[in-house]
């Protein structure tokens, strides 16, 4: 019965008046892969209908939450190319991974953060004007079905190539090898054949196969590995390793001016600097249109009468102790530029602890120096991400930003400012740190 519907398929596949919707129903959809029955019920309803294809990805754990916004966007460009390409044969979806134990997100009173989802932080109708998003606890009703579980069909695991720098060889690979079984740690495969990990924390959510594949390359090249006449969900673990295909083009700002964040930490962040930090949108001129879709070039944008620093402190202390000013040093290239540009508000976004801050306070002391402190609710609402944000939405928003070199945190901020259309010279600014000042390149959008 299965080979009578391989036939089938390849006839519909060959035949001249093929339609979309002919292949979709290719009935031997599932009878494919691991040698499922047509009538197995894990089978049953991948045969019933479908176009809908879904990418699913994680990060390497110890990466932090601005590196991760950027696989998003890498990731997202991928798969709107890839439905652009597909023209509505497949619908691609892409799975949001849940965001969860951060190495950053240090509070402890507010309950775990983990499996939170997307809509915490960003504003989900927003994504999906640039690529059809779910969250995963969407994906996992949808995907399931009536069963108990969620198979992800293949899992890939990237790993970098090793062997790049010995031989010298950096041409692009794609390549399957043996799975350590270091690299297998997390899934491990139960005795029903089907491989169980912690994806997430989700105990309903396995993996049929489970792959290693050394990769070099632009995200663009994932695509040979997708196989979507036989997967219909598949995921990429490290989606850190592959490139971007488009950094800094139109379509990476697209992509990047549709991650607005939650409209609650906007007007919280909002509520904020209008009471502290005498700043209006209307008259800063940072007011963006409700669709990012809608947005324009601009280069008019004020900011609020304030200059913001973002001082990253804690682990740049130890990874980048020189790129990283003294706190008094901080001090005195701060009075430098409130002179200059004769402001009396600084915000300050930091990590830093309670001390640090309060030196930098009071070595600034002619000036009024604010920073943002939830309330209980805000932070039991939206954790340590989203009071993260409310810093970079307030930095995002001011006259004159100077951020810290090479953070991922900064360059968010630098992002967002070039969207609302400051001045680059007003944005593209960083501290310098204990050695000489280190240049950096400004990324300004394009339209
Ligand atoms: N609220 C707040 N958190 C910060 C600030 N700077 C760093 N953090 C926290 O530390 C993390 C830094 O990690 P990451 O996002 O990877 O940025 P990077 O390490 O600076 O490149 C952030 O995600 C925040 O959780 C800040 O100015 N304000
Ligand atoms: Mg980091």
């Amino acid at each position: 019965m299965v080979a009578s519907n391989i036939l089938l398929y390849f006839f519909l596949l060959i035949s001249a008046d093929l339609t979309y919707k002919n292949v979709a129903q290719a009935p031997e959809y599932c009878g494919k892969k691991n040698g499922y029955a047509l009538d197995d019920k894990n089978c049953f309803w991948h045969t019933e209908f479908t176009s809908k294809r879904y990418i699913l990805y994680d990060v390497n754990p110890p990466e932090g939450f601005n590196l991760r916004r950027d696989v998003y966007l890498r990731t997202s460009i991928f798969v709107r190319n890839l439905s652009e390409k597909s023209k509505k044969r497949y619908q691609w979806h892409l799975v949001l991974p849940p965001w969860g134990n951060l190495y950053h997100w240090r509070s402890t009173d507010i309950g775990p953060q983990k499996q939170i989802p997307w809509s915490t932080f960003f504003d989900l109708e927003s994504l999906k004007k640039y690529v059809p998003v779910i969250e995963m606890h969407e994906f996992i009703k949808e995907y399931s079905q009536n069963s108990k579980t969620s198979a992800i069909d293949r899992v890939y695991i990237l790993q970098n190539d090793e062997k790049m720098f010995e031989t010298g060889n950096f041409d692009d690979k794609n390549q399957l090898v043996n799975c350590t079984p270091d690299a297998l740690r997390k899934y491990q495969a139960s005795s029903s054949g089907n491989y169980g990990a912690k994806f997430w924390g989700y105990s309903n959510v396995t993996a049929n196969e489970v792959k290693c594949l050394v990769y070099h390359g632009t995200m663009s090249g994932l695509e040979e590995n997708l196989y979507p006449d036989i997967y219909s969900s598949v995921m990429f673990d490290h989606m850190e390793i592959p490139l971007h295909d488009s950094y800094g083009t139109k379509e990476f700002w697209a992509a990047r001016r549709s991650m607005r964040y939650n409209s609650a930490l906007y007007e919280i962040a909002n509520d904020f600097s209008q009471k502290y930090l005498k700043s209006n949108d209307s008259r800063d001129k940072t007011e963006l249109p409700m669709d990012w879709t809608k947005e324009k070039s601009k280069r008019n944008a004020l900011g609020g009468p304030y200059l913001c620093v973002h001082l990253r402190r804690r682990d740049f202390l130890i990874g980048r102790a020189g790129s990283v000013p003294t706190i008094k040093n901080a001090a005195s290239q701060l009075s430098i530029k409130m002179e200059e540009l004769n402001l009396q508000s600084i915000f300050i976004a930091t990590d830093a602890e309670n001390n640090e801050y309060n030196e930098l306070k009071s070595l600034l002391n002619m000036y009024a120096v604010t920073r943002y402190t939830p309330s209980d609710s805000v932070k039991k609402l939206y954790k340590d991400g989203g009071v993260a944000i409310i810093d970079q939405i307030i930095c995002s928003k001011a006259r004159y930003f100077i951020g810290t070199h090479e953070s991922t945190f900064t360059f968010r901020i630098q992002e967002d400012r070039e969207i609302m259309g400051f001045p680059s010279k007003m944005t593209f600014n960083e501290l310098c740190g204990i050695e000489k000042c280190k240049s950096r390149s400004s990324w300004k959008i394009l339209w």
